[in-house]
């Protein structure tokens, strides 16, 4: 592997091999959107990269580092896009990368079915198109800034190079948004690329957009939790972006999908782990263990599993969207897997049904198709969410263990839609206030829950060695040993 002359902002990047690769990285910024011929535009996203930079420097990963064992994007085909190396964090070359191109695509669903993509935003659609950018954008830095203070309680090496490795591909999702917006949005585009560093993770004055982004990312349970399940709606937002007739929109969200794949294998893998760990001294000592016994408890894992599925749910947006239909019509944002339905892809005489709360109870009722996009999407989401569950549950069969995790009922600790006014337990039965109040202590995360897993998160620093309330994982990454120097610290002696 040969390396550049680093830059003094963008350091050094691995150079592309291979004839798949089309990423040039003699650019200060990789791209592989011909940026140089475009001055203007390099020029805004050239002002936007010291502003990332001192926001990475501020808001990004606190635990000083020498380098980390990175993937870098070098390349957006099928094998060999990404490159494995040491790189010093501050120097990962975020780029600007777009799934291939094909000139004869055409739009799949609804009014403009069957015309060709836009490779420009149409007038009618600017606000519409923007705002769904935005708010994409605006999860990926806020899930850094959540998650920065990690490092300092890693349960190993293997474990930070994995949230550093998250952190650096949030940045670079970042990165894709802020180029939609420089390069398709004028002045208005790039204000808003100002603001999307401006907001702050649960700051009072200038908040994230949705609810999941200002929640504290508090210990290393709640990240594995927040990767498998918050990385996930991402999965599922960025697959019916994927869709969208407005192809730079639709070529960046696919790409994106590749880094995906790795953030919620580390949610679940970090769950599997921690469960696996609980399980086997339950086993040993013949009755439930927990934080006496130096692990988890397996109800508190079933707290912040219940937690963290409720405020991800929220994501969706309310479950009958006038919004959601406009952008399905209009051709915005497609459904999951929106080509493999075996539908009209117009939706305007469908009809499906959804649940509410009707005097006390769970009711069905019937509603427009187009109006229940957001819960056609949500229910895609909690399928797969099920399929980790059970993953996690084999852990606990495997241990002859009679305990189970489950995910909670829909409209259980729900902020968003239909179930926002109400209160439901875990089993789906809807409770008074005072019902609420007398038992959610036992379905969430209390503060002493909170504390007594903190306690628990003490670092481990050396190689190949892992904190007591989580098993190793069963291999390394991209083929290395578990043991592998995966990160090397800044002060001298730590590892
Ligand atoms: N919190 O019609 P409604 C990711 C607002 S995660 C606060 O029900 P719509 C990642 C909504 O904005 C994926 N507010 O919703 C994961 C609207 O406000 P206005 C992120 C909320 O528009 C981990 C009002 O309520 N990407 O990538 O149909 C790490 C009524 O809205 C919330 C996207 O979400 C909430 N939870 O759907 C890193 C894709 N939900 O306009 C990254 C882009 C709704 O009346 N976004 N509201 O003031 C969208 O597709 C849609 O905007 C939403 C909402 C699905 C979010």
């Amino acid at each position: 592997m040969t390396t550049q002359v680093p830059d003094s902002r963008t350091g050094a990047a691995p150079a592309p091999t291979g004839p798949l690769s089309r990423i040039d990285y003699s650019e200060k910024i990789p791209n592989n959107v011909n940026l140089a011929e475009d001055r203007r535009l390099q020029r805004a996203l050239e002002g936007w990269q010291p502003k990332f930079l001192d926001w990475w420097k501020t808001l990004g990963p606190q635990l000083p580092t020498k380098d980390v064992y990175l993937r870098t994007a070098i390349a957006v085909g099928r094998d060999g896009w990404a490159h494995f190396d040491h790189v010093p964090m501050e120097d990962y070359r975020w780029g600007i990368f777009l799934a291939e191109n094909d000139p004869d695509k055409t739009i799949t669903f609804g009014k403009h079915k069957g015309e060709p993509v836009w490779t420009e935003v149409p007038g009618e659609h600017r606000a519409d198109l923007m705002r769904l950018i935005v708010i994409q954008g605006d999860t990926e830095p806020a899930s850094v800034a959540q998650q920065r203070v990690l490092g300092e309680t890693a349960p190993s090496i293997y474990d930070m190079r994995n949230l550093f490795q998250v952190n650096v591909e949030e940045g670079r999702h970042l990165w894709a948004m802020v180029y939609l917006l420089h390069a398709y949005f004028g002045r208005e585009g790039r204000d808003e690329a100002e603001q999307l560093l401006k907001r702050n993770s649960g700051d009072l004055d200038a908040p994230r957009i949705l609810g999941a982004f200002n929640e504290e990312t508090t210990d290393w349970l709640q990240f594995f939790m927040f990767t498998y399940f918050t990385d996930r709606d991402g999965k599922y937002q960025l697959g019916t972006l994927k869709e969208s007739a407005f192809d730079p929109l639709a070529r960046t969200c696919e790409f994106m999908l590749k880094e995906e794949a790795h953030h919620m294998f580390v949610g679940t893998t970090g769950v599997q782990r921690t469960v696996q760990r609980t399980a086997e001294v339950t086993a040993e000592k013949g009755s439930p263990a927990g934080f006496d016994d130096g692990v988890i408890p397996l109800e508190v894992i079933q707290k912040y599993l219940n937690f963290q599925f409720s405020v991800s749910m929220d994501l969706f947006g309310s479950e009958q969207s006038t919004n959601a239909g406009n952008y399905y019509s209009s051709g915005l944002k497609g459904r999951w897997q929106e080509t493999r339905r075996k539908d009209d892809h117009v939706l305007l005489d469908d009809v499906r049904t959804m649940t509410v709360v009707d005097g006390g109870e769970l009711q069905e009722k019937e509603v427009p198709m187009l109006s229940a996009l957001n819960l056609d999407l949500r229910d895609e989401y909690v399928a797969d969410c099920a399929n980790g569950v059970r993953r996690w549950n084999q852990e606990l069969e495997d241990r002859g263990l009679a305990e189970r995790l489950v995910l909670p009922h829909e409209g259980f600790n729900r902020k968003v839609g239909a179930y926002a006014q109400h209160h439901l337990s875990p089993e789906g039965h809807v409770l008074t206030d005072a019902e609420w109040d007398a038992a959610k202590d036992g379905w969430l995360p209390s503060e002493d829950d909170r504390r007594a897993v903190a306690a628990l998160m003490v670092p481990e620093y050396e190689y190949g060695k892992f904190a007591g309330w989580i098993s190793p994982p069963q291999s390394g990454i991209n083929d290395q040993p578990v043991e592998f120097d995966y990160v090397h610290l800044a002060e001298e002696g730590l590892v």
